[in-house]
C-alpha cells in the first residue's frame, strides 16, 4: 500500500515537473504560427535548387537540333510526342549518382536546404510513386529511388530536404500540349486539360504528394507550372489546405496559388525568378537563378555567372530580406558540372569567412549605399552580368546590436559610410569596428559625414569584404 502511495507521488511531482511527456504536453495546443515555422528558413538564407530528369539525356539537342530553351523543357520545345519522349526512361541510369557527394559539395557551399525536382512539367517522376509506373525505379534501368537516398543523405547532414512538383504534366493522359494557343511568353508551351478529366488528374496529384510527405518528409513543397487556366486559385487553396493537413509545419511557396495580374499568392513566400527585387519585398520571399542560362542540364550552355557575379547576388539578396535559391543541372550520368562545383566551392569559401553578415540577418533600415546596383535581368543571355562596383557600393544586414556592412569592391582607401553619419543617424553609439576574416585593428571616426574607416592592408578574402559595426 505504502509503494503505491509513494508511486503516486512521484508520479504526480514528476508530471507537474514536466518530466512526463503526455498527450497533453506533447500535442501541440494550437498549431505552429508562421514565424515558428518560418523561422529555420529565415536564418537559413541560401539553398541549392537541383533540376534534374531524363530530360537531361537530350541535354538540349533533339534530333540533331539544338534548342535555344532551358534544358528541362525539350519535350514541349521540340514537340517530342509522349510515346517519344517515353524512349528516354530505358536510357536513364545514372550510375555516377553519388547522394552523399551532392549533400557535401551543398554543405560545402554553405548551403542549408536542398530542393530538387521530384517531378517536372514532363510528368516524369524521379521518385518511387505508386501512381504510375513512369518514374525512375519502374522505368529506367536504374531502378532506384534518387530522392529517397537523397532525403537521408540530407538527413544525416542536418541540411533540410525540400521537393519541387510541377502542377502541370505534358505526360500525363489528361492533358494535352496545344502549341497553337500561346502564353503571354511566347517560348512556352501551353497544356490543355480535357473535358472531365481535371478530377482524375487532381486526384493523381494528392496521391503522389501523400507519397512524398509520408515517405520523404520534405521542410518546403517547391510547386510550380500553375499558370495553365484550368488551374484556379480554389484549386491552389485546396491543395495548400491538403498538404498543411498532412504536415503542419509544411513550407509552401506561392506557386500553387497565385494571381499574376493581381500580383496576390496563396503560400508562405514568394519565388522571383532569374532577378532579384529592386528593393526587395514586404513579405517572405527567394530568388532563384540559374548558374548558367538553364535549370535543366544542357551540355552546350557554358554560360556561366562568375563567382563574383554569384557571391554579389547572395550579399544583395541577403540585404533586402530574401533568400537565395541557387540551381545545378546534373546529368544523366548523376554528375553535377565541374563549373558548378568549382562555383559553390568558392561561394563556401567567401561564406566561412563572412557568413555571419548573411545566415540568421535581416534587412536594416536601408539595403544599400553607392551608385550601382546588380544587373539581374538573367532571361537576356547576352546582357553582361558583371558590374563594376565600387568600394563605396555597400549592402547593409543587421542582427541585434551589429551592423554588417559589405563592400562589394576592395576598399583600398578610407571608407565612408554615410548611413551613419550623425545627421542621418544620431542615436548611433559605435562600439567597434572590424572587418570579418582579419584581425587587424581598424581605425575609424565618427563625423557628420559618415563612419569614416581606413580598411585593413591585407584582403580576407575576395568578391566582398564586409566590415562589422556594433553598436553599444
Ligand atoms: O517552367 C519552369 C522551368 O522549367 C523551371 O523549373 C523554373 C524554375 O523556377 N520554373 C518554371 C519557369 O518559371
Amino acid at each position: 500500500m505504502r509503494q503505491i502511495k509513494l508511486f503516486r507521488i512521484c508520479f504526480i511531482i514528476a508530471f507537474f515537473s514536466g518530466f512526463i511527456l503526455t498527450p497533453y504536453s506533447c500535442a501541440r495546443k494550437e498549431p505552429l504560427s508562421k514565424d515558428e515555422k518560418m523561422a529555420w528558413w529565415r536564418e537559413a538564407k541560401f539553398g541549392l535548387f537541383i533540376h534534374w530528369g531524363v530530360y537531361s539525356i537530350p541535354a538540349g539537342i533533339w534530333k540533331g537540333k539544338e534548342y535555344e530553351i532551358v534544358g528541362e523543357w525539350i519535350m514541349a520545345s521540340a514537340d517530342i510526342p509522349r510515346e517519344e519522349y517515353e524512349k528516354l526512361p530505358p536510357q536513364f541510369n545514372p550510375i555516377k549518382y553519388d547522394p552523399a557527394e551532392w549533400v557535401r559539395i551543398a554543405k560545402d557551399a554553405g548551403m542549408k536546404y536542398i530542393v530538387i525536382t521530384s517531378k517536372h512539367h514532363d510528368g516524369f517522376s524521379m521518385f518511387d510513386t505508386k501512381a504510375n509506373n513512369y518514374n525512375i525505379v519502374n522505368a529506367t534501368p536504374y531502378g532506384k529511388d534518387v530522392l529517397k537516398a537523397l532525403s537521408q543523405e540530407c538527413k544525416k547532414a542536418g541540411i533540410k530536404f525540400c521537393v519541387y512538383y510541377s502542377i502541370l504534366d505534358w505526360h500525363h493522359p489528361s492533358q494535352e500540349s496545344d502549341r497553337t494557343k500561346k502564353r503571354n511568353v511566347d517560348k512556352y508551351s501551353y497544356n490543355l486539360m480535357k473535358e472531365g478529366r481535371k478530377e482524375e488528374y487532381v486526384k493523381y496529384m494528392k496521391l503522389q504528394l501523400r507519397e512524398l510527405i509520408a515517405g520523404y518528409e520534405p521542410a518546403v513543397m517547391w510547386f510550380d507550372g500553375d499558370w495553365s487556366d484550368w488551374w484556379t486559385m480554389e484549386d491552389g487553396k485546396e491543395i495548400l489546405n491538403f498538404l498543411w493537413r498532412l504536415k503542419p509545419d509544411l513550407i509552401i511557396n506561392d506557386r500553387a496559388a497565385h494571381d499574376e495580374e493581381k500580383g496576390t499568392f496563396l503560400g508562405d513566400y514568394g519565388s522571383p525568378e532569374q532577378h532579384v527585387p529592386k528593393g526587395g519585398l514586404d513579405y517572405d520571399w527567394e530568388t532563384c537563378m540559374t548558374m548558367n542560362d538553364t535549370w535543366g542540364f544542357k551540355k552546350n550552355d557554358h554560360n556561366w555567372k562568375t563567382t563574383q557575379v554569384l557571391v554579389h547576388n547572395l550579399v544583395d539578396i541577403a540585404s533586402k530580406g530574401g533568400n537565395f535559391l541557387l540551381n545545378v543541372g546534373p546529368t544523366s550520368e548523376g554528375l553535377i558540372p565541374e563549373p558548378s562545383v568549382d562555383r559553390l566551392h568558392a561561394i563556401g569559401k567567401w561564406l566561412r569567412v563572412n557568413g555571419e553578415a548573411i545566415y540568421g540577418t535581416r534587412n536594416w533600415r536601408t539595403y544599400k549605399e553607392g551608385p550601382n546596383d546588380l544587373i539581374t535581368d538573367y532571361y537576356d543571355k547576352d546582357k553582361d552580368r558583371e558590374v563594376n562596383f565600387t568600394a563605396q557600393d555597400i549592402r547593409f544586414t543587421t542582427r541585434d546590436n551589429i551592423l554588417y556592412a559589405s563592400c562589394l569592391a576592395w576598399p583600398d582607401k578610407e571608407v565612408i559610410i554615410k548611413s551613419l553619419g550623425t545627421k542621418s543617424m544620431p542615436e548611433a553609439k559605435i562600439a567597434d569596428v572590424t572587418m570579418l576574416g582579419s584581425d587587424e585593428k581598424l581605425e575609424w571616426t565618427l563625423t557628420e559625414e559618415g563612419l569614416k574607416i581606413i580598411p585593413p592592408k591585407t584582403k580576407p578574402c575576395e568578391h566582398a569584404f564586409v566590415f562589422k559595426i556594433i553598436f553599444y
